[in-house]
C-alpha cells in the first residue's frame, strides 16, 4: 500500500468532524455533500474485497428512492447480490475512521478478511442520474486508483443494471455479456420469445405507461426500445426533462401516498407502473371507470408472477419447491391467498432485498417481493439445468412448452436483483400469456386497507425490532402500546422499525377499513414520537 499516496488522496476527501453513518438498508445515504470522503473511502473498500474474493465487485452511487440532493452508495458482490454481511461492518468502520486512523484500518481488514494486496483488483462503477453522482463516481475512482485496483466505468445505468455486470463479468459470460446491449438482447429476445406464444390481442392491451421517476430508468428504456418491434407500445412519462427526481412521482411515492403520480395522464382502466429512482422497484396502478385509484404493489405482482410460474411448474412435473418471501409490509391478504388460496409457502424476513434475496436462495424456485415492489425470482442452479433439459429432450409436447417458457422466464427476470425493466416485461409477458387485464389481476384478492407513516426521532437507533421487525423490543413499553392499540380495531396489525436508507421510523398499520388503518397508523406514530424521542411537532392525524 503507498501510505504517501493515501494520505495525499484521503485529504482531498475530508471526512466532516463528528459525522458518523452506517451501511444500512441498500449501502449508505444521505445528504450528498457529506458523502465525498465515503464514496472514496468505498473504492478503497471495493478494491480490498476484489482482492478478497478474486473477482469483480461492483460499485453504484445512487439513492434511489431517496430525494434529489441525497445520495448513497452499495457495493455488489461477484453474483450480483448486495455486499456480504460481514463486509457492510468493515464499511462502516472505515467510513467512519479518522483520516489518521485510515491506513490502520484498511490493515485491519485485511487481515481479518485475509486481503493480499498484491493480488489484482477490477470494480466495475455505475451512477444513477442526480446532479451530485458524477462527481461522487469520480471519488470512487480516486479510492480504487490509491489502492491499485483497476475500473470500468459504465457511467449511467440503473443499479439492478450494474448488478448484471457484475455477474456476467465473474461467471465468464454464462449469465450474459457484461454490455448493456448483452442486457437489452438477452432481455429482449427472451420476451419476444414469451409472447410469441400469447393469443390476446388488440391494441390497448399492448398500451403501457411508464413513469420513469424522472429517473434513469427512462434514459434506459429509451435505449432499450429499439429491441422490441413495433407493436410493443411503450409511453415513457417523467422522463427527466422537466422535474426534479422522485418528486411527486415514482414507484416509492405511489406505494406511501396511494394515489398517481404527477406527470402521468391516466384513462380509466389504463395500464400503468412506476419505477423508483435507480429502476430497482416497479408498481402497477389503474383508475376504474368511477375514477377510483387502484394500487398493484408488490405483493400483488409476486402473487401473479407466483401463479404462473405454480402452473408451468406443474406441467414439468419435476417437483421443484417453491416459495414466496415476503417483509412485514406484505399486505395481510396477499400472505393469505398464497398460502390458502394457491397453496404456496410464504417466509416473512427482515425488511432489505438482501434479507430477501438469501432467503430466496433456499429454494429451486424462490419468488421474493417486498410490498414496495422490489424484488425477482430466483431459480435453483438444479432446476435450471433440468429445465434447460427438458427444452432440449423432452417427447411429450405439453410438458416441453412448459419448460420452453420457464426457460424464456429465467433469461427475462434478472435473477441478482429486483430490476424494475426486467419485472415489468415478466408482467407484461404474463398478462398477454393468461390474456389477463390489470382490472382482472387485481381482483385475485382485496388488499386490507394499510397506511404507512413516518417519524422523525432524534436517534432512529433507540429502535430495536425482532421476529423479522414485527414486534420492538426497545425503547420498553412502546410495543406493550402497540398491542394495545392494535386491539382496538378489526383486522389490524401494527409494527414500527428504523428505516435503513432515511432518517426516520417507519410506521406500517392495517385494519378493516381505511379510517381504522390511518387511526390506528397515526396512534401508534404518536406512541413512537412520546416513547422514541419525537423530533419537531407531534404526528398530526391523516
Ligand atoms: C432500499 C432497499 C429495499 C428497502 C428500501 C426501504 O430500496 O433496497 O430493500 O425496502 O430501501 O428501506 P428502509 O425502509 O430501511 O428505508 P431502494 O429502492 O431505496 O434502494
Amino acid at each position: 500500500m503507498d501510505s504517501e499516496a493515501l494520505k495525499k488522496y484521503s485529504a482531498l476527501h475530508p471526512k466532516p468532524a463528528g459525522l458518523t453513518l452506517h451501511y444500512g438498508t441498500a449501502g449508505f445515504r444521505t445528504k450528498a455533500e457529506q458523502l465525498d470522503h465515503v464514496v472514496f473511502r468505498m473504492g478503497l473498500l471495493a478494491v480490498l474485497r476484489s482482492k478478497a474474493v478474486t473477482a469483480t465487485i461492483g460499485i453504484m452511487v445512487t439513492a434511489s428512492h431517496n430525494p434529489e440532493e441525497d445520495n448513497g452508495v452499495k457495493l455488489v458482490d461477484p453474483l450480483g447480490e448486495m455486499l456480504h454481511p460481514s463486509w457492510e461492518e468493515y464499511a462502516t468502520q472505515l467510513a467512519n475512521a479518522e483520516e489518521q486512523e485510515l491506513q490502520k484500518v484498511i490493515t485491519e481488514i485485511c487481515q481479518k478478511a485475509a486481503v493480499n494486496l498484491h493480488k489484482d483488483a477490477l470494480v466495475f462503477i455505475g451512477r444513477d442520474t442526480r446532479p451530485s453522482s458524477k462527481k461522487l463516481s469520480q471519488s470512487v475512482i480516486d479510492g480504487i486508483q490509491v489502492l491499485g485496483g483497476q475500473y470500468h466505468d459504465y457511467g449511467l445505468v440503473t443499479t439492478p443494471q450494474l448488478h448484471y455486470m457484475v455477474c456476467c463479468q465473474n461467471t465468464q459470460g454464462q449469465y450474459g455479456k457484461a454490455t448493456l446491449e448483452g442486457y437489452y438482447e438477452k432481455l429482449s429476445k427472451a420476451f419476444m420469445e414469451l409472447i410469441k406464444q400469447s393469443h390476446s390481442s388488440g391494441e390497448s392491451q399492448r398500451h403501457l405507461k411508464i413513469d420513469c421517476a424522472n429517473g434513469i430508468g427512462a434514459l434506459k428504456l429509451s435505449e432499450m426500445k429499439p429491441y422490441f418491434p413495433q407493436e410493443v407500445l411503450i409511453h415513457i412519462h417523467n422522463d427527466g426533462t422537466k422535474e426534479k427526481l422522485n418528486h411527486l412521482c415514482g414507484a416509492d411515492f405511489v406505494k406511501v401516498h396511494q394515489k398517481p403520480p404527477g406527470g402521468l395522464d391516466m384513462k380509466p382502466n389504463e395500464r400503468c407502473c412506476s419505477f423508483d429512482g435507480d429502476a430497482d422497484r416497479i408498481v402497477y396502478y389503474y383508475k376504474d371507470t368511477a375514477g377510483h385509484f387502484h394500487l398493484i404493489d408488490g405483493d400483488k405482482i409476486a402473487t401473479l408472477i407466483s401463479i404462473f410460474l405454480k402452473e408451468l411448474l406443474a406441467k414439468v412435473k419435476q417437483n421443484f419447491n417453491m416459495a414466496v418471501v415476503q417483509t412485514a409490509y406484505a399486505n395481510g391478504n396477499s400472505t393469505r391467498y398464497l398460502q390458502e388460496t394457491l397453496k404456496v409457502p410464504v417466509h416473512c424476513v427482515k425488511t432489505g432485498v438482501k434479507h430477501l434475496h438469501h432467503k430466496a436462495q433456499e429454494f429451486d424456485v424462490g419468488v421474493y417481493f417486498e410490498a414496495n415492489g422490489h424484488g425477482t425470482v430466483l431459480f435453483s442452479k438444479a432446476a435450471e439445468t433440468k429445465i434447460r433439459q427438458l427444452v432440449k429432450e423432452e417427447k411429450d409436447d405439453e410438458k416441453r412448452e412448459a419448460a420452453k417458457m420457464l426457460a424464456n422466464m429465467i433469461d427475462l427476470i434478472n435473477q441478482t436483483v429486483g430490476d424494475a425493466v426486467s419485472d415489468m416485461l415478466v408482467i407484461e409477458a404474463i398478462l398477454a400469456l393468461k390474456g389477463l387485464t390489470v382490472q382482472q389481476w387485481d381482483s385475485l384478492y382485496t388488499d386490507l386497507p394499510n397506511r404507512l407513516l413516518k417519524v422523525q426521532v432524534a436517534d432512529r437507533r433507540v429502535i430495536d425490532t425482532t421476529d423479522a421487525e414485527r414486534r420492538v423490543l426497545t425503547p420498553p413499553g412502546l410495543q406493550e402500546k402497540i398491542d394495545v392499540l392494535v386491539k382496538k380495531y378489526k383486522l389490524s396489525r401494527a409494527f414500527v422499525r428504523p428505516s435503513g436508507t432515511e432518517d426516520v421510523v417507519r410506521i406500517y398499520a392495517e385494519a378493516d377499513t381505511q379510517e381504522n388503518a390511518d387511526a390506528l397508523a397515526h396512534e401508534v406514530s404518536l406512541a413512537v414520537f412520546h416513547l422514541a424521542g419525537g423530533k419537531g411537532a407531534p404526528p398530526q392525524p391523516i
